[in-house]
């Protein structure tokens, strides 16, 4: 059989085809299955060993041949079309950005990143902790004893069973244990916020069961209230963005501050909306009280192992979902957890607001 005819044909038919359909045709008419190159290998096994020796390295070298030139074939097809693809192909810059992203930075997150820029230019990290607690770092340690009254006054979530120390588990009902857990942790001089979520079996307008807190802790020596009221100052000024924020500090009581101090910051209405600014005694102005605090309890700091004659602090707390319904002017707390997207397209921020005191922690210009 003239071998070379044969291969001469293939080689110009492979080198003729002008597409990749063709060719993959012609590899399937020479090498395939049945394919007439692999037809002429199945015939050595009838061949004598002289005639297999004879014929053998022809028909493989006409397959090596055939095989090599459908590769390069294959190979310049394909960068051809590559080519005209590349020449064909063109973009408008002009045309307009696509369809921004349709999630958004829920307003309590937001809030939550701009207290945590706020507190860190003041030297205060993030500490977070379990909301499944134990009745010792929520109540116990706080100086709030099984009998004390205040535990009745947080509608506690009460878990079935005990923990096993053989302590009660609950829902925390603040976010104090978290600064317990640290101090403990931790040790003293420290400087703490605590956001996150709490639990309190209560629901109607204003209160939802689930609702945020962020609390602040400040232990070191020779630490009063001027330290305090200075540092709810300032934080309160960079939050709503105003330097002529009035505070007024009322007598309070809670189970772990003594003493205890309730702030209020002066507002006036505009538009059916509060402006918190100026005194709450100036015309047209009233106090709205925006943060509990004070000395944290001789007794506190005991529970958490430290030594109330050398390590004094103060303390505070605050609901987030009020401090962002203040900033931001939304009038209905259940929305905040409803999850419908025409709200939260409404008072969503863009994920690329990052808080930051120097361009400003509040709403994009
Ligand atoms: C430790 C010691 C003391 C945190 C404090 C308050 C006052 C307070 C409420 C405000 C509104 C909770 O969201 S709210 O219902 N909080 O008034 N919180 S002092 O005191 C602490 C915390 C931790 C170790």
């Amino acid at each position: 059989m003239d071998y070379a005819a044969t291969g001469q044909e293939a080689l110009s038919r492979i080198a003729g085809a002008c597409d990749l359909e063709t060719l993959e045709g012609l590899r399937v008419e020479f090498l395939g299955k049945q394919g007439s190159i692999s037809g002429l290998l199945k015939t050595l096994g009838k061949l004598s060993p002289e005639e297999r020796k004879e014929e053998g390295p022809k028909i493989h070298g006409l397959r090596e041949s055939v095989s090599e030139a459908l590769a390069a074939r294959k190979d310049a097809l394909e960068s051809a079309a590559l080519e005209a693809r590349l020449a064909a192909e063109t973009i408008d810059l002009s045309l307009p950005a696509p369809e921004a992203p349709r999630g958004s930075v829920h307003p309590i997150s937001q809030v939550m990143d701009e207290l945590a820029e706020i507190f860190a230019d003041m030297g205060f990290a993030v500490a977070t902790g379990p909301e499944i607690e134990d009745d010792w770092h929520n109540f116990t340690a706080l100086n709030m004893p099984e009998t004390h009254p205040a535990r009745a006054m947080h509608d506690t979530f009460y878990f079935p069973d005990k923990d096993d120390e053989g302590r009660d588990m609950l829902l925390r009902t603040h976010t104090s244990p978290v600064q317990i857990r640290a101090m403990i942790a931790k040790g003293a001089p420290i400087r703490i916020i605590a956001p996150g979520r709490v639990y309190r079996s209560d629901s109607d307008a204003t209160h939802t069961p689930m609702f945020h807190q962020v609390e602040g802790l400040v232990i070191d020596k020779g630490i009063h209230l001027g330290h305090l009221k200075w540092t709810l100052e300032t934080f309160l000024k960079a939050y709503f963005e105003r330097d002529d924020i009035v505070l007024r500090l009322r007598p309070s009581y809670f189970p772990f501050t003594e003493p205890s101090v309730e702030v209020d910051v002066g507002y006036s209405q505009e538009n059916g909306r509060r402006v918190v600014g100026g005194s709450g005694d100036a015309p047209g102005h009233a106090w709205m009280e925006v943060l509990g605090s004070g000395m944290v309890n001789r007794r506190v700091i005991a529970a958490a192992g430290l030594d109330p004659d050398e390590w004094q602090g103060f303390a505070f707390g605050t609901g987030v979902d009020r401090l962002a319904m203040l900033k931001y002017g939304m009038d209905d707390l259940r929305a905040f957890f409803d999850g419908d997207v025409r709200w939260l397209s409404h008072y969503g921020f863009s994920a690329l607001d990052v808080p930051t005191l120097a361009g400003g922690v509040g709403t994009p210009a």
